[in-house]
């Protein structure tokens, strides 16, 4: 099978409709720093970096890019480079130290208020997730995290006071990110905080029921006391590979379904259909948790807009023998990166992951169009890294053609799913800057923002942030924006 055309031209922002957000995305455990400050407490990552052999370079995010710091240079750069959102996380100890949920931590509040206040006077829309993988530890150790039914209600007290305390300024909120990395690097291969791997036919699914539940009731918290005030809006942040069958036999279109379903369906089909996806029913059997009558009701439609982090795409054929995880095994099929003939899928980045495929960012937002009613979608993370390298010059980092063609084709990609009938409605590159990259710590660079580790954290941007600025600011022919 030969790979797909994807020859989309060269993009411009008059291939977007107006309306359309363009920002940048981080977390807060990724570029904050200030783990220790404010009276924040322990989180999961904040315990599992001081663990030997969890993280590749033996780093941790005590310091990190500083962002807790220096908040406003980034923030004007944001508005400089010419983005109008920038998508970022609260931290959930900040505002609650011992995630009970006892007492509001107001030195946490007032960073957020600061942050937010500081955005919207440059112009720049927050989009705040509640949850990027940070929880805090006293939650996990006391009450076993999101292992247990206790968490749900929880989370819904954090996000309450979230919206309480922020909701005036902030429109678009996300409750929980990536759940299915949480679930499967967290609770099955434990290569994620807080590391579990003893369970893992049975940990992830319980994780992610949890998880689903808790942004359910977060919804259900935004529309019963804030939405009529607020008139924000609220969603989930899903991620997906593409999965490309890897010949046209039947098996291995089938197994294609299933990988999608194992990664979307997991989580979104609760919320759109009820229950799980049928698949996953038949293959696990009773390790997945069951959702009650009132469940159900609670989750039915309890979304707004579905954010989608996307980065690569793998070609799937069916496979009987996958022993690389419990999870993968479920799902009777391997992923590949070579076609057929033994030419690579596409071009690898720096993680050992990730391929850059463009067509692939076009052909999941149609499957999410045609499987989820057309729903609203926010690409809410795309990007690519380079590998930290301690022999390479500054320049060398900063001329990354490769991200530069990376966004090129996923923004080409974005518009002709646009062209197809998508409802997208947004797009955020990760990452605004260096940062963090969890069990990766800092030898992988996703930043359109060159930070310099060694010599006071400086931010340089790269070629691909010009390209960006460019980019946006380039309204020509576009109608929109002009005055
Ligand atoms: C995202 N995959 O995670 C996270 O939301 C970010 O915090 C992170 O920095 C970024 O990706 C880059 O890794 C993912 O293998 C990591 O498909 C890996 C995958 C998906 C998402």
């Amino acid at each position: 099978m030969a790979a797909p055309n994807s020859d989309a031209g060269e993009v411009c922002r008059s291939d977007f409709p107006a309306g359309f957000v363009f920002g940048v995305a981080t977390s807060a455990y990724q570029v904050e720093g200030a783990t220790n400050e404010d009276g924040k407490g322990d989180n999961i990552w904040d315990v599992f970096t001081k663990i030997n052999g969890y993280i590749k370079d033996g780093s941790n995010a005590d310091i990190s890019v500083d962002q807790y710091h220096r908040y406003k240079e980034d923030v004007e750069l944001i508005a400089k480079l010419g983005f109008e959102a920038y998508r970022f996380s609260i931290s959930w100890s900040r505002i609650f130290p011992d995630g009970l949920g006892n007492k509001v931590n107001e030195k946490g509040i007032a960073y957020y208020n600061h942050l937010i206040d500081y955005l919207l006077k440059n112009g720049i829309q927050p989009y705040v997730t509640l949850y990027h993988w940070d929880l805090p530890y006293n939650l996990h150790v006391s009450e076993g995290g999101w292992l247990s039914e206790k968490v749900v209600e929880y989370f819904a007290l954090y996000a309450e006071v979230c919206f309480a305390r922020f909701g005036d300024r902030v429109k678009h909120w996300m409750t929980i990110n990536e759940p299915l990395q949480t679930a499967v690097n967290g609770y099955s291969i434990g290569i994620f905080a807080p590391g579990r791997r003893d369970s893992p036919y049975k940990e992830p699914y319980l994780a992610a029921h949890y998880q689903i539940l808790a942004h359910a009731a977060a919804v259900d918290v935004y529309r019963k006391k804030f939405k009529a005030t607020q008139g924000g809006e609220i969603g989930l942040v899903v991620d997906c590979e593409w999965a490309e069958a890897f010949s046209d036999k039947e098996q291995d279109k089938v197994s294609v379904e299933r990988r999608l379903d194992f990664q979307l369906g997991w989580f979104l089909d609760p919320i759109f259909y009820g229950d799980y996806p049928a698949v996953m029913r038949e293959r696990l059997g009773d390790h997945l948790p069951q959702f009650t009558q009132k469940d159900k009701e609670l989750l039915q439609n309890a979304i707004d807009f579905i954010g989608l982090n996307h980065y690569t795409t793998k070609l799937i054929a069916h496979s009987s023998d996958n022993s690389e995880s419990p999870f993968y095994e479920a799902q009777e099929m391997e992923r590949i990166v070579k076609w057929q003939g033994g030419e690579l899928i596409g071009e690898r980045a720096a993680s050992e992951w990730l391929y850059i495929v463009p067509w692939g960012l076009r052909k999941v937002l149609n499957y999410i169009a045609r499987k989820y009613k057309n729903f609203p979608i926010y690409v809410t993370e795309n990007g690519m890294d380079d590998e930290e390298n301690e022999s390479a010059t500054l320049n060398d980092f900063l001329n990354d053609e490769k991200r530069v063609r990376y966004f090129k084709g996923y923004l080409g990609a974005v518009a002709q799913a646009i062209r197809d009938g998508v409802d997208v409605r947004g797009y955020f590159a990760w990452s605004l800057l260096d940062n963090f990259e969890w069990a990766q710590g800092y030898t992988k660079r996703f930043g359109l923002v060159y930070v310099d580790y060694k010599n006071g954290l400086k931010r340089y941007p790269k070629s691909s942030a010009f390209w960006f600025s460019h980019f946006l600011k380039d309204k020509s022919d576009n109608g929109v924006g002009q005055s």
